[in-house]
């Protein structure tokens, strides 16, 4: 018998997260449309048949009125959802502050906000409080919904304060929590004015999990150089209680991927696609507009390969899909732009009347579109400063068996770590190394492509965003269980 025969069938999962995995536009007073919107944990969890899932989080608008929550609440219950519904201050001040102003920059390295350091200093406590205030309003939903038995399982960075008010409530319950991004070394860490209290909250977790090893070391020197705790092979230990830390590295649900590309609209896709880019090379970006991908960057290194590899202007183009996030932050429309002038220049020093070296589109495509696009990639190049993992690279991956082109993958993404030995890692603040790559991808002999695939392709197909969910939840109750025995011995 394996360790899930002895587990009662279905175990209810509420998954917590900052965003439901819906999109929901408001019809009339009491009506609601929703839309699936199918991101990486949601494929991941709808495959993963051991347990059922709900989902607890913010539907992204905001609704002052008790008819319109009632209406919302009703709608989303159909799809599984449960909201929290947060105001538009708290939005302001805990998500567009704390999380994206704060959080997201200094777990990439990118340090706490420079520009007035009084100004945020003082605004820091404000947002962290805010934060706080935001987490508790999501314990508040998770507990009031919480069944004995149950397994909690909360994601990323904007509710690291979860797990403490979930055990405030109930000491019991069994908590994980997941961190999507890279946890960044203890001396970054620890400039974070709220750094102890962040960690002791996620130290009430049973589990947390990251996508790396050398993120979970980071977390644990944190814990021990700042909190003056026990780091131990198992995680960190204050007092006699442990808190399990382990790597669980992310993936796709490749199958999906793979059976698309066989629908008969994609194929007439790869056909036009193939068909307008005939005797050039097709290079891809596909990434969220966002600082961390290292977006321009890449540009450059592109401008610089064409600069030193004349005979190559004509024959090979950079498709780069970015899509747009946060635009109402001044930093991201400074980005925008940047990365606009730059193609704009290159496209003017190197297009002809008939063909330019770079199409960016701002914008994001659809499934299908996207596996189209990848199919007929012939280099795919991913240049993030830091990544937590970069779920691009694998995508790109999948839809490649019959192409197998080349993957440049920046030494600084998760995933380097499990498809470094695929991929031509590189480091994407230095241009002329990446320059280099691009040439060396573009001309890549068909066997040496063929190894490197595969090696990529098997890991791809077997750690799935499946297998992902199913080993942090075995191994959450798995840990629930050992504790329980130390305790009783
Ligand atoms: P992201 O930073 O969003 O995720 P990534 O892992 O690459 O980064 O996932 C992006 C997803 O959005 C992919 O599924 C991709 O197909 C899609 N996408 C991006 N740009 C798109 C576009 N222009 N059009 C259509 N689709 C687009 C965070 C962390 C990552 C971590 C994941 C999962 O930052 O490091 O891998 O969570 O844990």
């Amino acid at each position: 018998a394996t360790r899930h025969d002895v587990r009662p069938v279905r175990q209810r999962l509420l998954v917590v997260a900052n965003r439901l995995p819906v999109s929901a536009v408001r019809r009339g007073e009491d009506a609601w449309s929703l839309e699936i919107s199918a991101g990486g944990l949601v494929t991941a969890l709808l495959g993963v048949n051991d347990f059922e899932a709900r989902w607890i989080g913010w539907a992204g608008v905001n609704v002052p009125d008790e008819v319109g929550q009632k209406a919302l609440t009703k709608a989303l219950a159909e799809k599984r959802c449960i909201p929290v519904f947060l105001d538009e201050e708290i939005v302001h001040q805990y998500y567009n502050g704390y999380c994206n102003n704060i959080l997201w920059p200094l777990f990439h390295y990118l340090g706490l906000p420079q520009e007035d350091r009084l100004a945020t200093t003082r605004s820091f406590q404000s947002q962290f409080a805010a934060y706080k205030k935001a987490n508790q309003m999501f314990a508040d939903v998770v507990n009031k919904h919480y069944e004995d038995g149950d397994v909690v399982w909360c994601h990323d960075y904007h509710l690291m304060f979860l797990p403490k008010c979930l055990k405030e409530y109930n000491s019991n319950m069994k908590v994980g929590w997941f961190l999507h991004t890279p946890f960044p070394s203890s001396e970054i860490h620890r400039t974070l004015p709220s750094r102890s209290e962040l960690l002791r909250s996620v130290l009430a977790a049973d589990l947390v999990g990251f996508h790396t090893y050398d993120y979970a070391r980071h977390f644990v020197s944190a814990c021990t150089r700042i909190l003056g705790l026990e780091g131990t092979p198992e995680g960190v230990e204050d007092q006699g209680k442990l808190t399990r830390v382990a790597a669980f590295p992310i993936g796709i649900d490749s199958e999906r991927f793979i059976s698309a590309l066989k629908l008969p609209k994609v194929q007439e896709h790869i056909k036009e696609l193939t068909e307008r880019f005939r005797g050039r090379k097709v290079m891809l970006g596909v990434d969220r507009l966002d600082m961390i991908k290292g977006i321009p960057q890449k540009i450059l290194a592109f401008e610089k390969f064409l600069e030193e590899n004349p005979l190559w202007r004509d024959k090979v183009v950079l498709l780069q899909i970015a899509v747009p996030t946060r635009t109402d932050v001044p930093e991201y429309q400074k980005l925008t732009s940047q990365v606009h002038e730059i193609v704009g220049r290159i496209n003017g020093r190197f297009g002809t009347l008939t063909a330019v070296p770079i199409h960016h589109l701002d914008r994001s495509l659809d499934f299908l579109g996207l596996c189209a696009l990848y199919a007929v990639t012939d280099v795919a190049i991913v240049t993030s400063l830091r990544d937590g993992m970069n779920l691009v690279s694998y995508e790109f991956v999948a839809c490649q068996d019959s192409k197998r082109g080349v993957l440049i993958l920046s030494e600084f993404a998760g995933a380097a770590q499990s498809l470094g030995a695929g991929a031509i890692l590189v480091n994407p603040w230095n241009i002329t190394e990446v320059a280099d790559s691009i040439r060396q991808a573009l001309t890549m002999s068909a066997e040496e492509r063929e190894k490197r695939h595969h090696h990529n392709f098997d890991h791809v197909t077997t750690h799935t965003a499946q297998e992902w969910a199913e080993m942090f939840v075995s191994e959450l109750n798995d840990t629930v269980v050992e504790a329980q025995l130390r305790t009783r011995q």
